[in-house]
C-alpha cells in the first residue's frame, strides 16, 4: 500500500490527466490525503480542476488535522473571490465543495441579480442591457468557481466553448448540454442532473423563459474573450 500511494504520487507530479488519481488518493486513507496535502501546497496558488478537486478530497475527509491544514492555507478555498462590485462569492465556494450543485445554481443566479443591481434583486431575473455590465472579474470568479470544483465540466466558459464549437447555434447547444430534448424543454428543477453526471456545460442554468437574449450576452461578454487570445 505504501509503494501503491508512492507510485500514484509519482505520476501525480508528472501526470497531464491528474483528476483519476486525485479521486484514488483520496480514498486511499491517511497516507493517500497526504498526498493530496503536499499537492495544494505545490499546486494550489494556481487553480485547476485538478486543484479543486484536490481540495474537495481533502475538505469532505472532515480529519481535524487537514480541517487545520485548510484552514491555515486555503481559509477562503482555492479559487481567489475577487470582485469589482464589492459581492461575496464565498457561499458559491461553499456549495461547491460540498458537491451541492443545485444550491450552488440558485446562489450564482442570486449573485448575477446583486451584480446586477437593487432592480435585478426586486425583480429577480436580469436584462441582457445589465449582463453586459457585468465587471469581467466578478464573471471570472463564478466561472472558475464551477469550472475547478467540477473536474472541469460546468461553468460558463466551459458553455461558451461548446457553444462556438457549434457555429455559436443555440438550439444545438441546449440539445448538446441536455437542456433540450427534442422539442422539449428540460423542466426546472427535477429534470436537471444536479451531479457531475450530467453533460458537460449542463450547469449553472440559465432560465430562457424570456427568450435567449440575456444568455446571449453572456456567451458574448468580453471576460471570455481576454483568456481565448
Ligand atoms: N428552465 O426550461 N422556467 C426556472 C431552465 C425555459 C420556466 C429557473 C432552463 C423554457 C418557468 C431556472 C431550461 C420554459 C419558471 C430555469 C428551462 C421555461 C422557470 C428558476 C431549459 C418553458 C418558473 C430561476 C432551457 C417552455 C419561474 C428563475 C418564473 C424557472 C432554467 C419555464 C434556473 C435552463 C423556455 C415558468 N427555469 N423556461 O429564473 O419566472 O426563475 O415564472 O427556459
Amino acid at each position: 500500500s505504501t509503494d501503491k500511494i508512492t507510485e500514484l504520487q509519482e505520476k501525480l507530479f508528472s501526470t497531464k490527466k491528474p483528476l483519476p488519481i486525485i479521486s484514488e488518493l483520496g480514498s486511499l486513507g491517511e497516507d493517500g490525503l497526504d498526498v493530496l496535502m503536499s499537492f495544494l501546497e505545490k499546486e494550489g496558488d494556481r487553480p485547476t480542476p485538478a486543484v479543486g478537486e484536490a481540495y474537495i478530497e481533502l475538505y469532505l475527509a472532515k480529519s481535524p488535522k487537514i480541517g487545520e491544514f485548510l484552514q491555515e492555507n486555503f481559509p477562503e478555498g482555492i479559487i481567489p473571490l475577487k470582485s469589482e462590485r464589492n459581492i461575496d462569492y464565498s457561499p458559491i465556494q461553499q456549495a461547491l465543495v460540498q458537491r451541492k450543485f443545485q444550491e450552488a445554481d440558485r446562489l450564482t443566479l442570486l449573485k448575477r441579480c446583486e451584480l446586477a443591481g437593487e432592480q435585478a434583486m426586486q425583480r429577480k431575473w436580469i436584462y441582457f442591457t445589465e449582463v453586459e455590465n457585468f465587471p469581467s472579474t466578478d464573471l471570472k470568479t463564478m466561472d472558475q468557481l464551477w469550472y475547478c470544483y467540477s473536474q472541469g465540466k460546468f461553468g460558463f466558459s466551459v458553455q461558451r466553448k461548446i457553444w462556438l464549437s457549434l457555429g455559436q447555434d443555440f438550439p444545438k447547444l441546449w440539445t448538446k448540454i441536455g437542456w433540450k430534448k427534442g422539442n422539449l424543454w428540460t423542466r426546472y428543477p427535477n429534470e436537471f442532473i444536479w451531479d457531475l453526471n450530467a453533460p458537460v456545460g449542463h450547469l449553472p442554468l440559465s432560465n430562457q423563459l424570456r427568450g435567449v437574449r440575456e444568455f446571449a450576452s453572456l456567451m458574448n461578454h468580453p471576460a471570455w474573450k481576454e483568456s481565448e487570445k
